[in-house]
């Protein structure tokens, strides 16, 4: 698919955003336009990349494979691991469980590890009508150019035990300090009212669930607290505690350049969706605020204003960089039912789109086909960032064609489109694409 030559028009528009990396303001014109290049296929719901030092990348599956993928985008035949067996089963229809995420260790060339987040089965001391554990496992990798985990070489990190299917998180990211972040839904059902005793889990410093965690697996056994962790010494809250007031973080990404900040997508409930910039012992609010707004969970769909703004401890309730809503107000347009986080762009071929964080709506409509890209820029003044639909060259309106489940990220801050043609773990449909400059962009580069 080669995107074509358009009028120098438009080329003024897109050229009008040109910035410089790093932390400074991004907007975008009217007319600004992405293309979506095929790069991998054949998947059922493809949900992470990861890229080896080689150039290869590890791909997982939510169904329960996890594949290498080549430079070209082909799958290597036999799969890397296939996590089927350690799983809980999943169902076709929808699903949020599965295998969620993959990681490469920061020196992989020496260690031979990756982490992984998959839903295992409820153990043994699991409440009877709770529903999973989330797993997070850290494997080793035997040396050449075969890739085949060694399923005996597992070490599980992490089991949490889930109440519910849904509100996993599961998605993990390394820092530019080395240590592993992992993001922890609320537990699942409405509101964070779930399974009692667990209620209000993102305000609730002893549980695991409605936060991000900061762990360092190169120490301790099988991983050691960072000594400056907020709660590090467990008296007010869990050690492994980063950051708190979470709902279900789908997608947690560090900038590459620019202050290397931890972007989080948390997906909403009934209103809005956010996006957060994650400070060290921040509470993100939920379930006392959704997004810049109070939320009451007896009247989920009115938002009480202005809302809490402190949380139990006294502190602060943070505010997202930017939300969405879920209806346009005083319109019956749809604008959004789930956020998929993604990562902020440091590429060199999407001219303009630099510091941009790019991320996605899974389906505005909930329906087939109808997931969107966004992009967000960075404000010149203030912390609240702009959010822009650019234009999906061969695709309608801007749709993505397809459910936009996760983005992906390579060593030279290229970005990946994550879509799966159905809406749960079913067919053959998952796709990867690269992003690719629109119509515009690439007339400049003639
Ligand atoms: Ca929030």
């Amino acid at each position: 698919m080669q995107p074509k030559i358009i009028s120098r028009t438009a080329l003024a528009a897109f050229t009008s955003l040109g910035l410089l990396a790093g932390t400074v303001s991004v907007s975008f014109a009217a007319e600004f336009s992405l293309t979506l290049m095929p790069f991998a296929e054949g998947f059922v719901s493809p949900m992470a990349l990861s890229q080896l030092p080689d150039g290869r990348m590890l791909l997982a599956d939510q169904a329960g494979v996890l594949y290498v993928i080549g430079k070209d985008g082909k799958a290597a035949e036999e799969p890397v691991l296939d996590f089927r067996p350690k799983m809980v089963d999943l169902k076709k229809d929808f699903d949020e469980r599965g295998l969620l995420d993959v990681v490469v260790h920061p020196k992989f060339a020496t260690t031979r590890k990756v982490y992984v987040v998959y839903s295992a089965p409820k153990q043994a001391s699991t409440p009877a009508d709770w529903d999973n554990t989330l797993t997070v496992s850290e494997f080793k990798l035997p040396k050449g150019d075969v890739l085949k985990l060694d399923e005996k070489s597992e070490r599980v990190l992490l089991r949490i035990d889930k109440p519910f299917f849904n509100h996993n998180g599961g998605r993990i990211a390394f820092g530019p300090d080395g240590l592993l972040y992992i993001g922890v839904g609320d537990g699942g059902a409405g509101n964070d009212q779930g399974k009692r005793p667990d209620t209000g889990n993102g305000q609730n410093l002893q549980t695991h669930l409605g936060k991000i965690l900061r762990i360092n697996v190169d120490k301790g056994n099988p991983y050691s607290v960072p000594s400056d962790n907020p709660f590090a010494n467990g008296k007010e809250g869990k050690p492994e505690i980063f950051a708190y007031g979470i709902r279900n973080p789908w997608g947690i990404s560090f900038d590459q350049g620019g202050k290397r900040e931890l972007f989080v997508s948390d997906v909403g409930q009934d209103l809005f969706e956010e996006v957060d910039i994650i400070q060290k012992g921040g509470n993100y609010g939920w379930n006392l605020r959704e997004a810049f707004h109070g939320f009451d969970p007896k009247k989920p769909k009115t938002s009480p204003e202005p809302g809490a703004t402190k949380g139990v401890r006294g502190e602060l309730l943070l505010d997202p960089i930017l939300e969405y809503p879920h209806r346009a107000a005083n319109s019956s347009m749809i604008a959004g039912t789930s956020i998929t986080g993604g990562y902020v762009y440091r590429g060199k071929t999407i001219k303009g789109l630099q510091g941009a964080y790019v991320f996605g709506e899974w389906s505005r409509t909930g329906g087939p086909g109808d997931g969107r890209i966004m992009v967000a820029g960075r404000p010149a003044s203030g912390s609240k960032w702009s959010v822009d639909y650019p234009v999906i060259n061969g695709a309608a309106a801007g749709k993505a064609g397809a459910y936009v489940i996760a983005f992906g990220q390579d060593s030279e801050g290229e970005v990946y489109v994550l879509t799966n043609g159905a809406r749960g773990p079913a067919g053959k449909g998952g796709k990867v694409w690269k992003l690719a400059p629109g119509e515009a962009a690439v007339a400049a580069a003639k």
